[in-house]
């Protein structure tokens, strides 16, 4: 019996991840613990898969509607990709086989901000008739005397869940340090609309919530005990073109600092995930910012080297995504992280109020831009989603600097990640005031839709590509005496994307 489970009650509740999914009928609504791969359900997913292998078997269907925080692991989204067992997925996917599958038709998916998942779960738009969902499926590290969790290593929408499900069913994750107590601050948003009240955060270390979350014993269906890793995936060394972009993006800062504009401390990070936000953080470690704090959703290895330096104070998230090094390294000095980290809920940590508040420093990846500014995040060619607008949204809407960054070409050259029209909009011109690639960053603060254009096109575009993208400027500004503010052509507005759709690259034939 696990030495993790300290409610007498709970403890009688312990049985097989089999015998849990057996608990769950097709059909089912299931809210999921799960953030970036970290601290989402490893056994009762892989059971419910094989179980749906074997009813299909059996000439019977088994499909369930999957709610997360993010992102999740193999065990969840591929499994459940792979066998088909998920009929409808919310809020975000970043797994290949899943994303698959939903670009098949497959799987249905509403890619959605992540601030507002669990006040739309609330409202009962993802549930049953009577607003309610089935089941909540959340890891913990640990189940205390009373019957109080102690998250694991994301927190999620789990606090949703546990307010619309009917049932629980808990993960108790060996594998998760226990020492992570105090390190959540749990606070619900659970206003109606018109009945909300202010969220007390005036600096990003503020704690404002409890650091464990009481919950109705009564609803626990099932406790099943695992000892399974986070997805940890390794990051790559940064490479060059990462490395200039975070320069580009330092020197722009550095920028704002001698113009008063930011104080040296810079206010806080929000840095998204993949190696060039790590490459960011690398970059800002290497720099001489000092007593920096960070009020964003993903704590990755970048930001431990920023606390293990000194430079930065404080991280706010609501979930890892560290490689197995920097999980070691976690581990090995979490004394000193659980002071320095603050984990909360997703609808806590990306809430419009507390980053417009805080003035924070968006940095997120982009699929493509557009030549005035508006920013794909999502979508391949208009049509195929590649993970999801995850946070991205509810921060550059709401921060203070919203930066995008890109190599500025993809597939080796094929692409320009720059555009004449952006295919698919996650983030428009008005919100967006940097983009940034290997080639330069362009500020389009305080500019027109044209004197963004030749920011974009001078300051991003990949050189190759800068005469085609002139070049349909001036064919679009010529046109007539209508339409000067936004000049476009548009039967040639995606003439880039339905030349890659024909030929498989975006170039014009010589
Ligand atoms: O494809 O994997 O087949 O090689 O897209 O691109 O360059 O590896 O970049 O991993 O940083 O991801 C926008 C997707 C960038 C990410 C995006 C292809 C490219 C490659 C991935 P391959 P890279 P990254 C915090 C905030 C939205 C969510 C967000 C993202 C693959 O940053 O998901 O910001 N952002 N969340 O080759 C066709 C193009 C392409 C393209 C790249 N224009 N056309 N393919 N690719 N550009 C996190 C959370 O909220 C949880």
């Amino acid at each position: 019996m696990s030495d993790r489970i300290l409610h007498k009650g709970l403890k009688a509740k312990v049985m097989s991840a089999e015998e849990a999914a057996g608990l769950i009928p097709n059909g089912a609504i299931l809210g999921m613990s799960g953030f970036t791969g970290a601290g989402y359900p490893k056994a009762v997913p892989i059971a419910l898969s094989k179980r749906a292998i074997e009813e299909r078997m059996k000439g019977k269907p088994f499909k369930i509607t999957a709610l997360t925080g993010a992102s999740t692991g193999p065990e969840l989204d591929q499994a459940m990709g792979l066998t088909e067992s998920v009929s409808f997925r919310f809020p975000y996917n970043g797994d290949a086989v899943m994303r698959q599958k939903i670009n098949e038709g497959v799987i249905e998916y509403q890619d959605m901000h992540l601030s507002h998942a669990g006040s739309l779960v609330r409202y009962g738009y993802y549930g049953r008739p009577d607003n309610k969902i089935d089941f909540a499926v959340i890891e913990v590290t640990k189940i205390k005397e009373d019957g109080s969790l102690v998250f694991s290593s994301s927190c999620g929408a789990n606090t949703a869940y546990f307010d619309v499900a009917e049932k629980y069913i808990l993960e108790v994750n060996e594998w998760q340090d226990e020492r992570m107590e105090g390190m959540h601050d749990i606070l619900g948003v659970t206003g109606r609309h018109g009945e909300r009240t202010p969220i007390p955060i005036l600096r990003a270390d503020d704690r404002v919530g409890s650091p464990t979350l009481k919950i109705d014993v009564s609803k626990v269906a099932a406790v099943v005990v695992t000892n399974n890793p986070d997805r940890n995936a390794p990051f790559k060394a940064p490479e060059a073109d990462h490395k200039r972009i975070a320069q580009h993006i330092l020197d722009f800062l550095d920028g704002e600092v001698k113009a008063g504009r930011l104080p040296k401390s810079l206010t806080p990070l929000q840095s998204g995930v993949g190696n060039i936000a790590n490459a960011v953080l690398v970059g800002l470690n290497e720099g001489h910012f000092e007593n920096m704090m960070s009020y964003t959703e993903v704590i990755q290895d970048g930001m431990l080297d920023l606390l293990d330096s000194g430079k930065l104070k404080i991280a706010s998230a609501t979930a890892f995504s560290v490689s197995p090094e920097g999980q070691e390294r976690f581990n090995k000095n979490i004394d000193r992280y659980r002071k320095q980290i603050i984990l909360r809920p997703q609808d806590v940590s990306n809430h419009p109020e507390v980053i417009r508040r805080l003035g924070c420093i968006a940095m997120n990846g982009f699929v493509e831009a557009d030549i005035y500014g508006h920013v794909n995040s999502t979508h391949i060619v208009g049509k195929g989603i590649e993970n999801g607008i995850g946070g991205s949204g509810d921060f550059a809407r709401n921060s203070a600097y919203t930066i995008f960054m890109s190599p500025s070409v993809a597939k080796g050259g094929k692409i320009s990640a720059i555009v004449p029209f952006a295919s698919h909009i996650d983030h428009t011109e008005h919100e967006v005031n940097g983009i940034v690639t290997e080639y330069g960053f362009a500020d389009l603060r305080g500019k027109s839709p044209k004197q963004k254009a030749k920011e974009v096109i001078e300051k991003c575009a990949h050189p190759d590509w800068r005469p085609i993208l002139w070049d349909y400027y001036n064919r679009s500004l010529k046109g007539g005496s209508f339409g000067k503010h936004t000049p476009h052509m548009l039967k040639e507005a995606f003439s880039f994307h339905t030349r890659y759709l024909e030929t498989g690259d975006m170039r014009p034939k010589k």
